[in-house]
This record gives structure tokens, C-alpha cells and sequence, in this order.
């Protein structure tokens, strides 16, 4: 069959409409159609050439909602009409790490999405004959896309497409950093570097644990709004106080630093400031923020001698089929709000929009309904 799609033919130039070729599923794949998509930054980070996974033509977008057209043999979790979220980071149940219960970075299939394959190391997109890739295993930029089974997550059916999109990246990514990863207990002390789509949803995920003081820095002054609404009780902007002073004034603020961080901008100047900001002896920093290729953190090894912890974190430490079913009742309930972070819908051919709207600092979130 047809589908239409932005694709990304090559590094740093705009996306293009399409309508291409789609194959149907194969064993233990699912075919999706697309309802809406939201635009990460990371879209934008592989489409700009800094991915060392990225790979050309492709379909971007991970961030989706849709319902199951078609199931390939041997499916049984899933059937047509079924309401899903796409996942990049699948939950096979079966792996090693799955098993293990000590990480949410299932293993099952990691190799052939990281090559823009499906698992069975071919592509199911063609234009005029010729393979386009897929994209974190879920080119949530077509209207029709395949995704193996373990890689989509049933939600329920009353849950807004345009809103529960969000939840397959940015909401579970940042409330997830504060639960799963960082584990933030009542009364702690949080900084957020950088609050965007995921920086503001580390805030509300802060509040909802409880933490105390909720410090969040930007070089937006237009953030600030937004910012106090889902939680941050105290504002940073490095260009005011000079940002060689940053972790000086989060130490003073919490009297001795934060006991967590989180870097949500993808900056590794800033990684070191979100560490060397931490209480020393039991500070936690989490890394969410996705660096170039060939970019390399460092500090002083003394700040981890002395208790300062670096660890990061993935799509929030979450197990997709498990929580993000669960955090899309959390929406539905009004436990956490999406609605104020999307800032902009546009249909599929206005998807230029959306990156331009991002590196203007006019959007939170973009979100695309086909
Ligand atoms: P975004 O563009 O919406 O937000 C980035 C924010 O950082 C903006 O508000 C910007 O003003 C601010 N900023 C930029 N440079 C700054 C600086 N030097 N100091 C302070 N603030 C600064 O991006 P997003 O969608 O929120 O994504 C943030 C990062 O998280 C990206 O690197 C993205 O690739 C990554 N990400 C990682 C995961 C994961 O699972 N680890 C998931 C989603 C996104
Ligand atoms: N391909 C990049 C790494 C990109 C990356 O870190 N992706 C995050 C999700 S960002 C979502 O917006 C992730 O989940 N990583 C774990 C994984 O297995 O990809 C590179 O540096 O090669
Ligand atoms: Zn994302």
C-alpha cells in the first residue's frame, strides 16, 4: 500500500512530503496507522547530522499515537483497532535486561533499529523502489508505519491521540528521570537544566514526588512561565547571573547543592555544570540531554570521589508496554497535564514548521495530526 510521509532525505535539509511504499506486516509486526506525532528535539538532533546512527533517506518522528490496521502472524497481544503507542524502547519480556528487572533497555531488537532496519534486517518503506530507513524503530512521520509487537504499547481508547502522543517520548522521559531513574524523595532539592519539552515535564514529575526547592535554568527568559506552572520554585538564567556562577548560586540556593539534577538540553558544558552542582556526598546528577557525535563529558574525578553521582537515563527508565499504559491513565485522571506543553498542531506538510518553531524558542511542543 501507499502512505504519505515527511521523509529526510539527507542531513540538514528539510523534510519532504511523500507518498511512498509501505509493506504490509510480517510475523510478529503490526501495522499502524499513524493519528498524531509529536517533534523532539532528537528528531531534529539525527536530522542535523550529529547522530552517528543516523541514517538517510529516513522517516523520522518517535513520538506517536495510533491505532492497529493489520497484524502479522503470530501476533497475539494485539489486534486491529487497537489503540497504541509506538515504543523506541521496546519491552520484549524476554531479554536479559528484561528479565532482569534492573533496566528498561531491552535488548531484543536493538541492533537492526539502530541500523534503521526491522528486525529482520530489511525495510518495509520504498519510494520508487529504494529503501528509506526507519527511525528508532518507529517513523511515527508516515501516516501508515510497522513496528514489531514489543514495541507498541495498548492504550485506552477514550485517551486523545493529539495529548497521548507526548507520553511515547517527552512526558514519560521526564517524569520517568525523576521516578524510575533518580528516585527523587519527598523534601529533596532539584535542579532542571534546560526546560523545554522534557525539562518541564522533569518539573512536574519534581512536584508530584514532593521535592522541595525545584530550581530551573534557561537561557529563555520566556520559559519562566511555563516553568512556574508545572512546579520550578526558583529561576536561573546563566546570561544574568554569568554562567561560570550557575552551580555557585544552586549551592547557595539549597545551602550545599541539589541532592538531584537533571541536564535536558543535550549540552555537555552543561552535563558538568549539573554535576559539580550536586550536594557533595550523595548528589545525583541524570543525563537526559543527547550529545553529538563526538562530544565527551569530563570533571574533576574528585567530585565523584567526594559522593556526587553521574548516572543517565532513557525514555525515563520506563518499560513501555508496562508504564506508558499506566501514564496515560495518569492523564486521563488529570494527575499530570500535557494539554499547556502543546503549544502548536499543524497537519503533516507544515512539519518544517515545527523545527523552525523549536530553534526559535516559540514551542514547547509541536505536535503533528494526520
Ligand atoms: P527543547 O529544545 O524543547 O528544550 C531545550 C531547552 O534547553 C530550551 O528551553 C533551551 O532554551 C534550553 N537551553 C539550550 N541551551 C541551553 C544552555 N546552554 N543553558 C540553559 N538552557 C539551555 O528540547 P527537548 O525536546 O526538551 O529535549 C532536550 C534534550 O533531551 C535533547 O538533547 C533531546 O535529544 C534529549 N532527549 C533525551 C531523551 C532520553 O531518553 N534520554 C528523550 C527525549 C529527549
Ligand atoms: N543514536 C544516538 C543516541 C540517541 C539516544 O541517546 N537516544 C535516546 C532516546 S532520545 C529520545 O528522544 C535513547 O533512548 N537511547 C538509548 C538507545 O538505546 O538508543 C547515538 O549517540 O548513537
Ligand atoms: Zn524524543
Amino acid at each position: 500500500m501507499k502512505t504519505r510521509a515527511a521523509v529526510a532525505w539527507k542531513a540538514g535539509a528539510p523534510l519532504t512530503i511523500e507518498t511512498i511504499d509501505i509493506e504490509g506486516p510480517k510475523a510478529g509486526e503490526v501495522l499502524v496507522e499513524v493519528k498524531a506525532t509529536g517533534v523532539c528535539h532528537t528528531d531534529y538532533y539525527t536530522l542535523s547530522g550529529a547522530d552517528p546512527e543516523g541514517i538517510f533517506p529516513a522517516i523520522l518522528g518517535h513520538e506517536g499515537a495510533g491505532i492497529v490496521r493489520e497484524v502479522g502472524a503470530g501476533v497475539t497481544s494485539l489486534k486491529p483497532g487497537d489503540h497504541v503507542i509506538p515504543l523506541y524502547t521496546p519491552e520484549c519480556r524476554q531479554c536479559k535486561t528484561c528479565l532482569s528487572q534492573r533496566s528498561n533497555l531491552c535488548t531484543a531488537i536493538r541492533a537492526t533499529q539502530g541500523k534503521g532496519l526491522m528486525p529482520d534486517g530489511t525495510s518495509r518503506f520504498h519510494c520508487d523502489a529504494d529503501p528509506v530507513f526507519h527511525y528508532m524503530g518507529c517513523s511515527t512521520f508516515a501516516n501508515f508505519t510497522v513496528l514489531p509487537e514489543i514495541a507498541l504499547a495498548k492504550v485506552r481508547e477514550d485517551a486523545p491521540f493529539d495529548k497521548i502522543c507526548y507520553i511515547g517520548c517527552g512526558v514519560t522521559t521526564g517524569i520517568g528521570a525523576v521516578i524510575n531513574t533518580a528516585k527523587v524523595w519527598p523534601g529533596a532539592n532539584v535542579a532542571v537544566f534546560g526546560l523545554g519539552g522534557i525539562g518541564l515535564n522533569v518539573l512536574q514529575g519534581a512536584r508530584m514526588v514532593g521535592a522541595d526547592k525545584i530550581i530551573g535554568i534557561d537561557l529563555n527568559p520566556e520559559r519562566v512561565a511555563m516553568a512556574k506552572k508545572f512546579g520550578m520554585t526558583h529561576f536561573i538564567n546563566p546570561d544574568e547571573v554569568g554562567r561560570d556562577k550557575v552551580v555557585q548560586a544552586i549551592v547557595d540556593l539549597t545551602g550545599g547543592g541539589a541532592d538531584f539534577s537533571f541536564e535536558c538540553i543535550g549540552n555537555t558544558q552543561v552535563m558538568r555544570q549539573a554535576l559539580e552542582c550536586c550536594h557533595r556526598g550523595w548528589g545525583e546528577s541524570i543525563i537526559i540531554g543527547v550529545a553529538g557525535a563526538g562530544q565527551e563529558i569530563s570533571t574533576r574525578p574528585f567530585q565523584l570521589v567526594t559522593g556526587r553521582v553521574w548516572k543517565g537515563t532513557a525514555f525515563g527508565g520506563a518499560r513501555g508496554r508496562t508504564d506508558v499504559p499506566k501514564i496515560v491513565d495518569w492523564y486521563m485522571e488529570g494527575k499530570i497535564n500535557i494539554d499547556d506543553l502543546i503549544t502548536h498542531t499543524m497537519p503533516l506538510d507544515k512539519i518544517n514548521d515545527a523545527f523552525d518553531l523549536m530553534h526559535e524558542g516559540k514551542s514547547i511542543r509541536s505536535v503533528v495530526v494526520y
